[in-house]
């Protein structure tokens, strides 16, 4: 037993947050290693940032298929999804089953946050404090807090005074938000607003959508999964779990090898036309060089561009949505059911905020440079303070009292994204410097929490107390990070949260890796092929009060 202080109850590990990370890596400390773990989770219930966003329009953009766990046969045969790309209700279901089928809920604290986490060098543990007035010590501390978790409410002026009703897509209130007959702004086109939009429009008198960046959209072309297709996924789970394994964006699609300049200009735009009716992110994936080379992507761009403009009536707005100022899927591509097709109807208008951008929050509505525009709700689809967001505010504090923030002053500085140096046994699931958001997040949950469970089974089978990311190793993983998005044209695009442009006064570094996840699981077992190079693990704690009784 570890000595811990008297009020501190002690645990083997402790988790922050019942996403679908959290979940899996408890069931894996608790049932693999026969741990003493904890899970704390700020929401009332699992499912992360499932749990937040209930926005109208909110669903995955993975293919629900590719969007499950398949570390378990019996979990994989015990669930069947309804549609190619799920709602937030279904997923908020399949991950409650998750939860229930493990009998995971007794090792969860809900509605309990962890408010500081500081390792004690003395004593080689954390010391945490949660929501609720309680101290806890651990010897591991895992975040497993996901990437888009932390919501970014644009700081403008007068937002208090505002007379009518305001919210976050990422906090949506559990009752709904009335909006029959209401005129609503909807701020922000990404990915969210793309989805919600549609949908508010059918419900909205009149909406108004206040664009600062137009974006590409590909149809998602969802609907409801065949009985053959369901038999399938259960009959092949291991082939499309290996498959996802080895592509580049962990889905199940494979990326055509071919340059888009290699094949004639008939070829190529047949090849888009067939990706554009199948719908989907494999868009993404028609020509090899899309990403890498402008004048390929410029192809995509420009036939996405066309596609716009046939879709939507009024030129004005045609011009406006088709006015992309940056490579396709250099931020993350949406997409969509009818997005632009919404603009078509008369309750929608566009207003276009590059130009004229908004001034202030008045108590009617918002005002841009422009005009006054009167509102009973404003919604606010402007994304997150991504990837390092929850792990700031969580005030973790490594050796000699480094707090996180301080340490990543200057943009995270991660060992695969995996732990941080200064920062002993604690483990970043999904962290930067990982592919997280660049990839289908599911199966780089199991491959990240598969390596942490097998890296502190090691360090318990060998006798190991401590691990912690060497500052040389760190420094070269930064920088292969930063190679792998310049090879991309992702880096170029300035106004990306890849990048952290979507917060003021955050770094600017790019915080994805963006070779590929075939070739991070592949650098990440290196690792621990040769011992865990790039790690320092330590047996005997020198001048540690640590007792141990091994
Ligand atoms: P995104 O992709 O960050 O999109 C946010 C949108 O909000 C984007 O259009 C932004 O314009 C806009 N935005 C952000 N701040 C402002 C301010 N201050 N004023 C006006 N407009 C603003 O977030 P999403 O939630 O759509 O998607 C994030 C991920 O969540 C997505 O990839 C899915 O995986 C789920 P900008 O482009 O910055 O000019």
């Amino acid at each position: 037993m570890k000595v811990t202080q008297p009020n501190a109850r002690h645990l083997d590990a402790i988790i922050v947050g019942a996403g679908l990370s959290g979940i899996y890596q408890l069931l894996s400390l608790r049932d693999k290693l026969g741990m003493n773990v904890k899970v704390f989770e700020a929401g009332e219930g699992v499912g992360g940032t499932w749990h937040h966003n209930r926005y109208p329009g909110a669903r995955c953009d993975s293919e629900s298929h590719s969007y499950m766990f398949y570390f378990s046969q019996a979990l994989v045969q015990s669930w069947e999804w309804s549609e190619r790309y799920p709602q937030q209700s279904e997923i908020q279901r399949y991950i409650d089953h998750v939860a229930d089928f493990f009998k995971l809920r007794p090792d969860m604290v809900f509605n309990t946050r962890v408010n500081a986490a500081a390792y004690d060098d003395a004593a080689n543990l954390w010391r945490v404090q949660t929501s609720d007035g309680q101290s806890w010590s651990a010897d591991y501390l895992i975040t497993a807090v996901g990437c888009l978790s932390s919501a970014n409410v644009p700081a403008i002026e007068g937002l208090d005074s505002f007379k009518g009703q305001w919210v976050h897509t990422s906090a949506w209130p559990k009752e709904g938000v009335d909006m029959r007959g209401k005129r609503v702004g909807v701020v922000g086109t990404g990915s969210t607003g793309i989805q919600a939009i549609p949908v508010i429009a059918e419900q909205a008198g009149h909406l108004t959508v206040f664009q600062r960046t137009a974006n590409y959209s590909i149809p998602a072309r969802n609907a409801p999964l065949s009985e053959d297709f369901k038999q399938y996924v259960k009959e092949k789970a291991q082939d499309i779990r290996q498959l996802m394994n080895e592509t580049p964006n962990a889905h199940c699609f494979r990326i055509d090898p071919r340059s888009a300049l290699e094949v004639s200009e008939e070829e190529r735009l047949a090849v888009y036309e067939a990706a554009w009716a199948k719908g989907g992110l494999q868009f993404r994936a028609t020509f090899a060089d899309l990403l890498r080379d402008k004048q390929a992507n410029d192809t995509a761009a420009e036939f996405i561009k066309a596609k716009i403009r046939q879709v939507v009536k009024d030129p004005e707005k045609a011009a406006l949505l088709s006015d992309i100022d940056h490579p396709f899927a250099a931020k993350r591509p949406p997409i969509d059911s009818h997005y632009f097709e919404t603009y078509n109807r008369n309750n929608v208008s566009l207003v276009d905020i590059r130009s004229h951008p908004i001034e202030r929050i008045t108590p009617q509505g918002i005002k841009t440079a422009k005009a006054q525009y009167d509102l009973d709700i404003i919604v606010f689809a402007t994304g997150f303070d991504a990837m390092t967001g929850s792990l700031l505010r969580m005030n973790i504090s490594g050796r000699q009292g480094l707090s996180l923030k301080d340490a990543w002053a200057a943009g995270p500085r991660t060992y695969l994204g995996l732990q941080i140096p200064k920062f002993p046994n604690l483990f970043t699931i999904t962290g930067p410097g990982s592919p997280s958001v660049l990839c289908n997040l599911p199966p780089q949950i199991e491959q990240h929490v598969n390596w942490i469970t097998d890296c502190i089974a090691y360090m318990r089978d060998n006798g190991i107390q401590q691990i912690e990311a060497d500052e040389q190793a760190s420094d070269d993983w930064v920088q292969q990070v930063n190679e792998a998005a310049n090879a991309t044209l992702l880096p170029q695009v300035l106004h990306s949260w890849y990048l952290g442009a979507n917060v003021p006064g955050k770094p600017r570094v790019f915080m994805p890796y963006a070779g590929g996840f075939g070739r991070y699981r592949g650098i990440c077992d290196e690792v621990v092929a040769n011992r865990y190079r790039g790690f320092h693990l330590h047996c005997q704690l020198a001048g540690s009060s640590l007792q141990t009784d091994k």
